[in-house]
């Protein structure tokens, strides 16, 4: 497919293999391992994604940055409901797909923009991890804008219960100066209270850690001193996540004073909001992220 495209190509970072996208619209990168978009530059818009200055390109590594695909399962295993955690024989957090090799699945190219797809299905070495047949496919339109449709189906003949979430680096000028407004009527649970339940009392804003699963909440404005970003997604569970001072010394791929340039905003589905999927059945995970001026 790659051979005859006109805006694509397949090109060497590294230990990975990625897309390289160069539009008259945007630039932009796509890794075949976790199908992550590690990069999207719009020509009117600017960079829309974050990626770490150390980010590393290696085999079976996520790459610090971007959107992670985290599935079939969101963060550390023990805090998912007991009927995701069924059949996990893994420690690992945010699930196995963003560490595997998916596959180009469809190409197409205009004058408006891109729309590509990639696929992941179930191996043997998947069955060990997670006894479920499946389909996964992560189909981007990249354009003025980034939309991001993850559809998983179950191949198996039993019914599956998976969490997961588009694991989304925003870049911001100063974090000190940036606020998240849609959250407001929005309760939450904080990562780093013992999970207790509270309510977000008007913009999201930065001075500690911050690692909070939004309930409800699905349409986000970051406001940063020279960019506004909109994201919005179908999911009713999302996450806001910034590392701050002591967490950003010693996470990968993440040099200490980073925190002061990213955020997170984790479009999921995940604790109530997880998905169950019959034989057969299929889901979609849709978010879109636009550069607002
Ligand atoms: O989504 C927030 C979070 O779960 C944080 O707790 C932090 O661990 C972050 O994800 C990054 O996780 P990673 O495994 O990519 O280092």
């Amino acid at each position: 497919m790659l051979k005859h495209a006109a805006f694509c190509s397949l090109e060497k970072v590294d230990e990975l293999e990625c897309i390289q996208i160069k539009h008259p619209k945007f630039s932009a990168q796509i890794c075949l391992q976790g199908a992550q978009l590690t990069s999207f530059k719009s020509k009117k818009k600017g960079e829309l994604l974050w990626l770490s200055p150390t980010a590393e390109f290696k085999k079976g590594q996520s790459i610090r940055g971007g959107i992670p695909i985290c599935w079939p399962w969101f963060g550390v295993v023990e805090f998912n409901p007991e009927v995701v955690k069924a059949g996990i024989q893994s420690n690992s957090a945010h699930g196995f797909a963003r560490q595997l090799p998916w596959k180009l699945h469809s190409l197409v190219e205009s004058a408006h923009g891109i729309s590509i797809a990639l696929k992941l299905s179930h191996d043997e070495n998947t069955l060990k991890i997670w006894p479920f047949e499946f389909e996964l496919i992560c189909h981007f339109e990249l354009g003025n804008d980034i939309a991001i449709n993850l559809t998983s189906k179950n191949l198996s003949s039993n019914s599956m219960a998976l969490s997961q979430a588009l694991h989304t680096y925003l870049p911001t000028e100063d974090i000190h100066k940036t606020r998240i407004l849609g959250a407001a009527s929005g309760d939450y649970i904080d990562a780093l209270d013992d999970w207790v339940l509270k309510k977000q009392q008007g913009a999201i804003c930065f001075n500690q850690e911050v690692d909070r699963i939004y309930l409800g909440a699905n349409t986000y404005r970051v406001l940063s001193p020279n960019k506004q970003l909109l994201l919005t997604s179908n999911s009713h569970s999302s996450i806001v996540w910034n590392p701050w001072v002591n967490k950003s010394k010693w996470l990968s791929q993440f040099p200490n004073c980073s925190y002061q340039n990213m955020l997170c905003i984790e479009s999921s589905n995940t604790l109530n909001d997880h998905i169950k999927l019959a034989s057969n059945e299929s889901h979609s995970l849709n978010m879109q992220l636009t550069g607002i001026n």
